[in-house]
């Protein structure tokens, strides 16, 4: 058995594992039947690795998800079909604009007459703002291209991902993966796991696995025909595209989007074998309101389709 297979033998599936899966095939058939549909996989949001069966401690992953939800909205805007697989409780498509209490500063009660029937109204400066936002989650919703599917730990995610490749698989070319997800590289095995929480009566020791190497069996196994991105996350720049240029040979997929911690708001740049071009975000673009994740998603549709184009012939 490989790492990976061993990983599935031993780990059981999330308890919602059968439903999503359901939903994920019921998703992709649903688009299947347009020969012109194009979808993609977005996973957004860190993993948690647990140190504990009963939950109390657990290693987590950075990524608020703004990276994931914010490209989410701009290939609904493409056309795409989304499967968004994110953790629960990061950022999601739409509203991820408000912040919970934005949101409720936008309304007010209308109650003037203390009647029996009080109504909620969106205040009129606020209109403009939550408008074309709406508009567009009703789109996404009415014409059925926007699927949520959230993980929490490792392994969940690890379940969902193949799954939702499975589902995948079909669209060939047309599928598209965007692997934002920021996933643990190390974790605790559910057998090395102590059921109840660790106490504190002395210093734990913690012995952290290796997490399998999972682009492996999706680019070679699971969607090999379909166009898959990963991300690369550093914090030092000397190593960012040597990192990733080895990801990139290791795994044999299309792109690898290179990023550092603390400027991945405002530059990212996309590494293939042969080449490496930059996006950048200039503060005047940053300013009016621009994302990255616009360019991002243009630049990755070109290249979608230019290799839709070239293995088509
Ligand atoms: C990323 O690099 C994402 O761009 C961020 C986005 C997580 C930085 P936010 O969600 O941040 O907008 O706050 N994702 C990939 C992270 C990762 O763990 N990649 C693995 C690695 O670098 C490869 S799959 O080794």
């Amino acid at each position: 058995m490989t790492s990976w297979e061993e990983f599935y033998a031993c780990h059981l599936p999330p308890s919602d594992f059968e439903d999503n899966r359901q939903l994920l095939k019921q998703f992709c058939e649903n688009h299947l039947k347009n020969k012109n549909q194009n979808i993609v996989l977005i996973t957004s949001g860190g993993t948690i690795a647990p140190l504990e069966h009963n939950t109390v401690r657990f290693v987590d992953n950075f990524s608020a998800g703004n990276r994931g939800s914010a490209s989410a909205e701009f290939f609904l805007d493409r056309g795409y079909a989304v499967i968004f697989l994110f953790r629960t409780k990061s950022l999601e498509p739409f509203t991820r604009h408000f912040s919970g209490q934005q949101f409720l500063d936008m309304l007010e009660i209308n109650d003037r007459e203390h009647t029996e029937n009080p109504s909620i109204n969106v205040k009129p400066d606020s209109v403009d703002i939550l408008l074309p936002i709406l508009r567009k989650y009703k789109e996404a919703q009415e014409s059925n291209r926007l699927l949520y599917i959230n993980f929490t730990s490792v392994s969940d995610y690890l379940w969902l991902l193949r799954a939702a490749c499975e589902a995948l698989a079909s669209f060939e070319k047309r599928a598209l993966l965007f692997l934002a997800a920021a996933v643990s590289d190390f974790y605790v095995p559910q057998d090395d796991m102590p059921k109840h929480k660790i106490q504190s009566s002395g210093a734990p020791k913690i012995s952290l696995q290796l997490v399998p190497k999972i682009l492996k069996p999706l680019v070679g196994n699971w969607v090999p025909q379909a166009f898959v991105v990963s991300f690369k996350l550093e914090t030092d720049d000397s190593l960012l595209i040597a990192k990733s240029r080895e990801s990139l040979m290791k795994y044999n997929h299309k792109l690898v989007i290179a990023n550092i911690l603390q400027t991945r708001r405002n530059r990212v740049v996309f590494v293939t074998p042969t080449s490496s071009e930059e996006i950048i975000l200039t503060k005047e673009q940053a300013l009016s309101g621009l994302e990255i994740e616009e360019p991002i998603v243009c630049e990755i549709i070109k290249r979608h389709e230019e290799f839709q184009a070239t293995v088509a012939q």
